[in-house]
């Protein structure tokens, strides 16, 4: 990273320079008249007529998560980069996705951090193929209909950004206002047992706060003015670069520690709500048909207040213990599921939309583990029996809320071998069977997963994963109850089969799963579901059932094999 240069971009960051971003002036009165603590914006009279909610290319679609660097290498260095995403268009638009979502892009620390921890965010990372092969992979996406959306991780940047460096250099740096400081001395967090994060900038300095690793990161402060407005130019910058959406990293985090009481973290602070308010109507004026996915475990509904369009769907989540996917691999009989689910759907008030997934990209995880990529939970290696990945692709494709598929899921792909943390998610793909597996020409930057599976193996094979998940995809698209339906619980005479209904006014589709190893027969209260003598059951995907009938609707007979899913339309 070349020092001069990085201080040009910070300057051109920096609020004051408004070019930066290409911010039209009445792009930046209309945000600025944004009241940090009004309602809903949309219903704010002082603002301008802006559409918020999720548009509806991103409720119909399906979104495919990419790590960048473990996608394609497409120069032998061992980092896959964008060139060699762009050179996997064909692949990626025969999954029948409707977007990319890249993890952070941008020029940063490289390895430690995934692209976390910018050092500019006006710039993509040199080794990624730099800003023309972001120009490039845009024009060659769109010119296929495909969207792509990036990743904006806020609320931590890298204690090598010229902003910080600066700022540690002197006590009357004008840069020390872009970070949350307090003390001397260092504030100690009364509300945490284990963990603290300030320290000194320098001997006897004032102290930052980083609830990572406080010699990589530094938080930044979004109550002050400048620094909001540098980063609403972010979001800006990007879309007018042709981006399609975002993913809000750590939405929750953005201000979760006060320079005006430091002793307490708070997540969803008022400030963070403000922040996320002023950017999402910036963002949606730059572009109404553009989407922002935030990483939010709880409270979401206070964030689609702030005009956010959808979170992630951490309940349904397979890769945390307390989730029901995990628990119900775990248990097969765990009977959660039949509260969890339309728990999770009653959480979105009326607009706002669920982000479903499997996995991603933050699953620590090694061969001892609870957790790692689906393929870890569902069928460790050596997988024997993929019916359980099968199943889960089937219920992520049918659950009322946009899918998220993190890159590798579709081959049921395992994780890395390295050893090293959230690395073990973050394994480069398999393309084929030669030496590099078809990511590199030079040597893999990380350790390759043990699978004995690939792309070309897969690729035209009937009933193959990969195939499955194409046929899942075409079918999702096609299906107005699967996409836009409403959701329906159906009581279940057995806890292991979960059952729900998508209905749609001119489609329904019974969704019946289940994770136990033996066979299970039950029968599902349908009587809800309207049927008449007119329906029509059609067999769509999984294992067959016998028609549902307005004789057979109050006690309808099911069985289904282990790990057995069946996708069944009543019209
Ligand atoms: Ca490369």
């Amino acid at each position: 990273l070349d020092a001069g240069q990085s201080e040009t971009d910070a300057e051109a960051l920096d609020a004051g320079d408004a070019s930066s971003a290409d911010t039209s002036e009445a792009d930046a009165s209309a945000v600025d008249a944004v009241p940090s603590d009004d309602a809903l914006p949309s219903s704010d009279a002082s603002t301008p007529d802006v559409s918020f909610g999720a548009p509806e290319w991103v409720k119909e679609g399906v979104v495919y998560h990419v790590y960048v660097r473990s996608f394609a290498d497409s120069n032998g260095d061992g980092f896959g980069d964008l060139p060699g995403l762009s050179s996997k268009l064909d692949y990626i638009q025969g999954l029948g996705v409707t977007a990319v979502l890249l993890l952070p892009i941008f020029v940063d620390d490289g390895f430690g951090s995934g692209g976390y921890l910018t050092h500019d965010y006006t710039h993509v990372a040199p080794d990624y193929g730099g800003d023309s092969a972001y120009d490039a992979l845009i024009a060659a996406a769109h010119g296929r209909g495909l969207k792509i959306a990036l990743d904006l991780s806020f609320s931590l940047i890298s204690t090598q950004h010229p902003w910080f460096v600066a700022a540690r250099a002197s006590p009357t740096a004008p840069e020390r206002k872009h970070f949350v400081l307090a003390g001397p001395p260092c504030p100690v967090l009364t509300n945490l047992a284990n963990q603290n994060g300030w320290r000194e900038l320098a001997p006897g300095d004032a102290c930052y706060w980083c609830d990572y690793d406080p010699s990589t990161c530094a938080a930044l402060d979004v109550r002050d003015a400048s620094t909001a407005a540098s980063l609403v130019d972010v979001g800006r910058l990007w879309l007018d670069r042709g981006a399609d959406g975002y993913r809000l990293d750590s939405a929750a985090s953005i201000a979760q520690v006060d320079p005006a009481s430091p002793t307490v973290k708070d997540q969803s602070s008022p400030a963070t709500h403000a922040f996320w308010r002023r950017f999402m109507l910036a963002t949606k004026i730059k572009n109404p048909s553009s989407f922002t996915v935030a990483e939010l475990f709880d409270h979401t509904n206070d964030y689609f207040a702030d005009g956010i369009d959808l979170s992630f769907d951490y309940l349904t989540w397979y890769g945390l213990d307390w989730s029901w996917l995990h628990r119900r691999a775990v248990d097969p009989a765990n009977a959660g599921f039949a509260e969890l689910l339309p728990y999770q759907v009653s959480l979105r008030p009326p607009g706002f939309w669920g982000g479903g997934f499997l996995g991603n990209h933050d699953v620590p995880g090694n061969v001892l583990a609870p957790y790692g990529r689906v393929a870890d939970i569902l069928c460790p290696e050596p997988c024997q029996d993929s019916a359980a990945l099968r199943a889960s692709a089937m219920l992520l494709l049918a659950l009322p809320a946009t899918p998220f598929i993190y890159y590798g899921e579709e081959l049921g792909l395992h994780g890395s071998t390295d050893l090293g943390g959230r690395r073990w998610s973050r394994g480069p793909m398999l393309w084929d069977d030669s030496s590099g597996h078809g990511f590199t020409s030079g040597t893999a930057w990380v350790a390759f997963s043990n699978d004995a599976t690939s792309v070309a193996q897969q690729q035209g094979r009937p009933g193959s994963m990969l195939e499955s998940y194409r046929a899942l995809i075409r079918l999702r698209k096609s299906s107005p109850a699967l996409t836009r339906g409403d959701f329906l619980p159906v009581p279940s005479s057995a806890p292991e089969l979960n059952a729900f209904l998508r209905s749609a006014p001119t489609e329904r589709v019974l969704v019946v799963s289940s994770f136990a190893t033996s066979t299970v027969s039950a029968t599902l209260d349908l009587s809800q579901a309207a049927i008449t003598t007119a329906s029509v059951s059609e067999y769509l995907f999984g294992t067959a059932q016998s028609p549902v009938t307005s004789a057979n609707r109050g006690a309808y007979p099911v069985s289904l094999p282990a790990r057995g899913t069946v996708w069944l339309r009543l019209q």
